[in-house]
């Protein structure tokens, strides 16, 4: 029975910038990002024992809440479901004060967990990872920033978010516009005053909708650049009750436990009724009261909305009436009315009086589907020859998603292969958690996971446990390394697309699919198969010894005294 691999002690870490990082030191896991991801993976990490760098490009803690600043930014999961279940303290000493949170109040509230677990201290911040590189001598990575440190890690474990590369097309002249450019996913940390201000908003995903009416509340004028309509359903948010605060808190453990085991990792039930069961009068009530409820509770109306055409296009028509209600124009109604995919195909918006915006004077739409932007000049956006002049272009262009953060830096694993060579045809992982050829190396919410079809926090709080529970099983039976197997990586790639199949998803252009970025591979990223169904199988292949999975003891004579490599012999050596 080889012995238990010892833990290194605590590195000399960088925290909050206060101390110098150690050149070469050897860790047991690196981090990157500090979201909600990287935040619970170094908590939890550090709490069993292990030692941890985690790095982070932005100044502070937050990820997509660090970033999204942009006037309307909240999430579309309701407020006490999108945030951290693993602390019973933390949920009960915590209290939002809105259904859908604003961006001040979710970045308040990954301040005071950050705070309140102490994990600046182990981020590095303003900081890079440009390149992880696997030394198969040692079962090491050698981790590089853009400052120039080197950390050698056992194992490195990306927080880096689906939705974190901010992507700005390359629209021609881009650089030649004299007035202020910003984009929604880098928003500036002062703000934008847009008073008084023309306003160019282009695109109309989640961004766009959340921003248009507060930038059309101060701005002298907008023009809407749209060239794929949206699906959006009012989130009727509005101010907590404390009545439904204390019963959540009251139950919480119920609620998660629920969410859990979902399909899409919250409270919300699906009416597990065929649209086609119900007579029309009963089909309309059903709808209306979704409607009513807001956000994602409207999918859920009737169990098939999601997998059949026709029973989606019955969704799809009541939201298309009720836009063209609220839109006093019919003419702009229509062209706001999606008719190329169906609904919650891309994931739906959540807005706050999205529509009604285009009943102001001061807003214009402008299609640019049939006739592109042409360009940017000096002055502004020129579409079909006619240049709109503004002196703010907001691009809510979107991301290139689940992959970009990843690709972005240089991952180098067994024999020098490279992460963006074998990923060129599209992303491969098995369970979304690692990939073949890539040891010890740990993907939160990688491609193949549910994690954007769901609740992310919950998401990422799975898939942290399930990595320190791998990590503490190593450790136990002296391992040095984890790897998936190429056959179960291709079994799970193929039952990835199966799960997409069964359902719409695959119907729109989104960037589920990379469609948004020209020349990426076409492949339905995430695991449509719910979230509760994954978590079962992620348990599963643990139980079963990791199965899929190749684990392996360090080789005889390799680094360490102990007859396996180990981050503790590493430090030594
Ligand atoms: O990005 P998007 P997003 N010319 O890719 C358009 C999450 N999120 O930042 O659809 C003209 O959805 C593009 O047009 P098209 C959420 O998961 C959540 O809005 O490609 N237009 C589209 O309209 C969401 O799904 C919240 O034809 C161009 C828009 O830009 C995800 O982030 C809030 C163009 C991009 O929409 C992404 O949302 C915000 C071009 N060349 C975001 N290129 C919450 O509520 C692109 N577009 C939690």
């Amino acid at each position: 029975m080889p012995e238990a691999v010892p833990v290194v002690p605590r590195p000399a870490v960088n925290g909050t910038g206060a101390q110098p990082p150690a050149q070469g030191e050897v860790v047991d896991a690196v981090v990157i990002g500090a979201g909600f991801g990287g935040l619970y993976a170094v908590h939890h990490l550090t709490t069993n024992g292990f030692s941890v760098r985690g790095f982070e490009v932005g100044g502070g803690v937050g990820g997509t809440w660090y970033w999204n600043r942009y006037p309307g930014a909240r999430c579309d999961i309701e407020s006490v479901e999108y945030s951290y279940s693993f602390s019973e303290e933390l949920q009960q000493e915590w209290t939002w004060t809105q259904r859908y949170p604003e961006q001040p109040e979710l970045l308040a509230y990954i301040e005071h967990v950050a705070d309140r677990f102490d994990l600046r201290r182990h981020f590095t911040f303003e900081t890079r990872v440009e390149s992880a590189v696997f030394d198969e001598e040692t079962d090491c990575w050698t981790v590089t920033t853009d400052a120039g440190e080197q950390v050698r890690t056992r194992f490195v474990v990306t927080a880096v978010g689906c939705l974190s590369s901010s992507r700005i097309p390359d629209f021609p002249g881009l650089d030649r516009f004299q007035g202020r450019a910003v984009h929604t996913g880098r928003w500036p940390h002062e703000g934008v005053d847009f008073t008084g201000q023309r306003v160019a908003l282009i695109g109309t995903g989640s961004s766009g909708i959340q921003s248009l009416p507060l930038i059309a509340e101060q701005a002298a004028h907008v023009t809407v650049f749209q060239r794929t309509p949206n699906f959006s359903i009012s989130g009727a948010n509005q101010p907590l009750d404390p009545e439904q605060v204390r019963d959540v808190k009251e139950h919480y453990a119920e609620y998660r436990d629920q969410a859990r085991r979902s399909f899409g990792g919250s409270m919300i039930r699906t009416n597990r009724v065929s649209v086609f069961a119900v007579t029309e009068e009963e089909r309309r009530a059903q709808f209306e009261a979704r409607w009513k409820m807001g956000g994602f509770a409207f999918m859920a109306a009737f169990e098939d909305l999601g997998t059949d055409l026709a029973a989606n296009a019955l969704a799809a028509e009541f939201v298309s009436e009720k836009i063209r209600r609220v839109v006093h124009d019919p003419e702009i109604a229509e062209r706001l009315i999606p008719t190329d995919h169906p609904i919650g195909s891309k994931r739906i918006c959540v807005d706050t009086g999205y529509f009604e915006t285009f009943n102001r004077d001061d807003v214009t739409l402008v299609d640019v589907k049939h006739t592109p932007i042409e360009e940017i000049t000096e002055t502004g956006v020129k579409v079909a020859g006619q240049v709109h002049e503004v002196d703010v272009i907001v691009f809510a262009t979107g991301f290139d998603a689940m992959t970009g953060s990843l690709l972005r830096m240089d991952i180098r694993g067994r024999g020098g292969l490279t992460l963006r060579e074998k990923w060129a045809a599209g992303p491969r992982t098995y369970l979304g958690l690692g990939t073949a050829g890539f040891p010890n190396l740990f993907t939160i919410t990688g491609p193949g996971s549910p994690a954007v079809l769901s609740n992310v926090v919950l998401a990422v709080e799975q898939h942290v446990e399930w990595i320190v529970d791998c990590m503490q099983h190593m450790q136990a039976a002296g391992l040095a390394t984890i790897e998936a197997e190429v056959d179960a990586e291709d079994d799970w790639v193929e039952h990835v697309n199966q799960a997409a199949d069964r359902t719409l998803y695959k119907q729109a252009n989104s960037w589920y699919l990379g469609a948004n970025v020209p020349g990426k591979p076409r492949v339905f990223m995430p695991y449509a198969g719910g979230v509760g169904r994954y978590r079962k199988r992620c348990d599963q292949v643990a139980a079963e010894g990791y199965r899929g999975f190749r684990l392996e003891p360090a080789a005889p004579g390799d680094v360490g005294t102990s007859g396996h490599r180990t981050a503790g012999a590493l430090a030594g050596s």
